[in-house]
């Protein structure tokens, strides 16, 4: 049999790298696609079979768009700051930029391996200095925009990482990465103030083709919600105490308060507080707890009554205690609640555990033995009562708004973004402190802000960044005003570089601007991002609201960076299970694509299953994708069945099967257009002849999946160059 994958992959894959089949023109006079995959961290592990999965999913569309006449640009890059380098460097000494560079050399050699038509001339490392110069550029601009600044937070603080993590980055009250607990703590962190643009992250989702359950992810992260803020005054004095509630329409049956142990009222009225010391050993135990931890439903709950101050609520004029509890969190609404317990299950839990008051405001329910959360009419309400939840809550706010005791309020769950880490392999933040002028941007001109190469990456004890260690390159001079200054020692996370990649590949080499504005013009927005479902609130987010800001500035066209996003599903062990190292179940693509060749492999992961789902792996899946390409070979290049006049006999399947393959791969179908490829095959074997056209049809629409092969077949059909710019069949 004379089709030999290894040597047919190796000379397309060379031909491709020759003549650079893939490179994108910006020939303004074509259509343009633009096609985009999450590029991946350049890990030691080297390429997963995960990744072919969707790259090979975009692949297929980027190649029938240029098939289409399309202006394609489908690029690559790697996104290489982050923890596992430098982690690796602390335990063995080598420098990340060596790991790094010697990990993308192999990633690059595996995706060619597998024939992806990436533009290989644009490859990004947000690594390169030439790249993250602008990474430092938008920073600064954030900064001067008043989007960038620093405060003094309570972090997510992670005990084994020993440094600064996002909410993004805490999944069930431990770090995402290591696994330890995550401590609050309070640390001077650069902060970009995303929950600016929080409303439009929310209603420009509108204008986008996302699967629904990402939008839902992102308008649950944001976490709108509407209600009101509304005033206590503290019995005796002139202070009040102001709580955020989505139920103001409640306001009645509010018995007691609840502050966060952070709150400034603790300080405020230290003097009048008899039990101070009971309170403070309460915030010292609470600080050692999570947010996770402290919101948790099913956890008991625990709080000390504020004694010497009393709240009044403002509608029954009662006189209601102050309680301190961590079940009301510092970092949102106002950090204090009215505590409904007739009506909140928190609340009810709360007050029938310390035997406080619980007062029904709404018809229905028992509340002696549990909260009523249901819909009611209003009772025991004054001027509420009688009416329904909202004519209710609308009555309140405008009662509340004409007393000047409160105001309607929208509120939202998303924080703005902690952007500090204390750690050596990130973008420097380029900014510098003086005594004098305070933080001051180091000017665009010195940029990029180059990382020190230093030794020692150990993160200090008290979780300063490793480059507080290095007084040689802290020590400058200020921009300002000439004196002494600082530089800022902590990096920016991993996240930064990502934010904004896609604008970089129009224009890669570009240094004057993040890329040319007529560019920008011709290629944005991408028109088809997959990646996985993990970075739904990370990444997406970030990257949405950096474009968003960019977008202000009039320095990128639109205002969503990504048209249509697609998901990509897990590829598992054959056991049915994640693939781990330690449940011994890792596919390697390497071993696959020497095996079976890159054909196979990519044939085998689009036959899988839908792209959304995870499934597993299975080894006679992979072999009788083989044997199908070895069929196909077999049919058009080694059998005389093909011929020149056409007998009519396969018309119908071949039509349909072009209907079904373009109607597919639009809408990522590919294992079903697989299938009807199958079925023109199983057809053409039965048949007397096998007119030629339809062979060529069948290969051009099959190169989009396996191209090695298919450019041979072309070849051997007696074309001559690549098929990669040829005319999709029509039906
Ligand atoms: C009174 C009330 C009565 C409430 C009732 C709810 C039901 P969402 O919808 O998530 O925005 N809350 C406000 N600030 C809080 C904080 N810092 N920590 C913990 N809980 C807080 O939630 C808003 C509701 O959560 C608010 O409305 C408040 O309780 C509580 F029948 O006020 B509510
Ligand atoms: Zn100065």
């Amino acid at each position: 049999m004379a089709y030999n994958f290894k040597e047919i992959e190796k000379k397309w894959q060379n031909k491709w790298e020759k003549e650079g089949t893939f490179n994108a023109s910006n020939d303004y006079t074509k259509k343009k696609w633009y096609g985009l995959i999450e590029f991946p961290y350049p890990s030691g592990q080297g390429l997963h079979v995960g990744h072919p999965r969707s790259y090979t999913a975009l692949d297929i569309i980027a190649r029938k768009r240029r098939l289409q006449g399309y202006n394609v640009l489908f690029p690559i890059g790697f996104d290489a700051f982050g923890l596992p380098a430098e982690n690796y460097a602390i335990k063995t000494n080598v420098h990340p930029k060596i790991t790094t560079a010697k990990n993308i050399a192999h990633f690059t050699e595996q995706l060619k391996s597998v024939g992806f038509s990436f533009d290989w001339s644009r490859v990004i490392d947000t690594t390169d200095p030439e790249y993250y110069k602008w990474t430092q550029w938008i920073f600064i601009q954030l900064y001067k925009h008043g989007l960038a600044y620093k405060a003094t937070m309570p972090i997510n603080f992670c005990t084994g990482c020993k440094v600064g993590l996002a909410n993004e980055e805490v999944v069930n009250g431990v770090c995402e990465r290591c696994g330890s607990p995550v401590v609050q703590k309070e640390k001077s962190q650069w902060m970009l103030r995303i929950t600016k643009y929080a409303q439009r992250l929310i209603d420009d989702l509108d204008d986008v083709d996302y699967l629904e359950k990402i939008k839902t992810q992102q308008r649950n992260w944001i976490g709108r919600s509407e209600g009101a803020e509304v005033k206590f005054k503290i019995a005796g004095t002139d202070e009040t105490l102001t709580v955020y509630t989505t139920r103001p329409d409640t306001l009645f049956g509010a018995t007691y308060m609840v502050v966060a142990p952070e709150h400034k009222l603790i300080e405020e009225f230290a003097s009048k507080i008899t039990n101070l010391d009971e309170i403070k050993e309460y915030q010292k135990q609470a600080a050692l707890k999570s947010d996770f931890e402290r919101g948790e439903m099913n956890k008991d709950k625990t709080g000390v009554e504020i004694k010497g101050i009393k709240a009044i609520n403002p509608l029954t004029n009662k006189e209601i205690p102050i309680w301190v509890a961590d079940y009301v969190l510092s970092s949102y609404g106002t950090g204090a609640i009215m505590a409904v317990p007739a009506h909140d299950t928190r609340d009810y839990e709360f007050a029938t555990k310390f035997g406080l008051n619980i007062i029904p405001v709404l018809e229905g329910g028992d509340v002696s033995k549990e909260a009523f959360t249901g819909d009611g009419v209003h009772i025991n309400s004054g001027f509420l009562n009688g009416l329904g939840l909202e004519e209710a809550k609308n009555k309140v706010i405008k009662y509340l708004e004409d007393n000047k005791i409160g105001e309607r309020k929208v509120n939202y769950k998303l924080r703005d973004w902690v952007f500090s880490r204390q750690r050596y392999w990130g973008e420097p933040i380029p900014m510098v402190h003086c005594d004098k002028c305070g933080w001051v941007p180091v000017p665009e001109n010195e940029l990029p802000l180059v990382l020190p190469d230093v030794k020692d990456y150990e993160p200090g004890e008290n979780g300063e960044s490793p480059l507080a260690k290095h007084e040689e390159w802290i020590n400058t001079t200020c921009p300002c005003c000439g004196g002494k200054a600082r530089r800022e020692t902590d990096t920016m996370p991993q996240w930064a570089g990502s934010s904004w990649y896609f604008l970089r590949y129009i224009d890669p080499h570009n240094d004057k601007a993040i890329a040319d504005p007529e560019l920008l013009k011709h290629w944005m927005p991408v028109d088809l991002y997959v990646g996985g479902p993990e970075h739904a609130v990370g990444h997406l987010l970030y990257s949405r609201m950096w474009n968003n800001y960019l977008y202000d500035k009039g320095i990128v066209p639109v205002k969503e960076p990504f048209k249509k996003l697609y998901h990509q599903g897990m590829i598992l062990g054959p056991n049915g299970v994640k693939m781990s190292k330690s449940k011994g179940n890792v596919i390697n693509p390497d071993d696959i694509v020497e095996a079976y060749g890159a054909d196979t492999l990519r044939l085998y992961e689009m036959f899988m299953g839908p792209l959304e789902a995870s499934k597993p792996w299975s080894e006679t899946g992979v072999e009788g994708s083989k044997k199908w390409l070895e069929r196909v070979y077999r049919l058009f290049v080694e059998s005389d069945k093909l011929t020149d006049t056409n007998d009519g006999s396969l018309d119908f399947v071949y039509h349909s099967t072009v209907k079904k393959v373009t109607e597919d791969y639009e809408n990522l179908g590919f294992n079903t257009a697989i299938s009807q490829m199958m079925i023109f095959i199983n057809e053409a074997y039965k048949a007397k002849a096998v007119y030629k056209p339809y062979a060529e049809g069948i290969v051009k629409m099959l190169s989009c999946i396996a191209p090695h092969i298919c450019e041979e077949m072309w070849e051997k059909l007696g074309h001559e160059g690549t098929i990669a710019y040829e005319a999709w069949p029509i039906y």
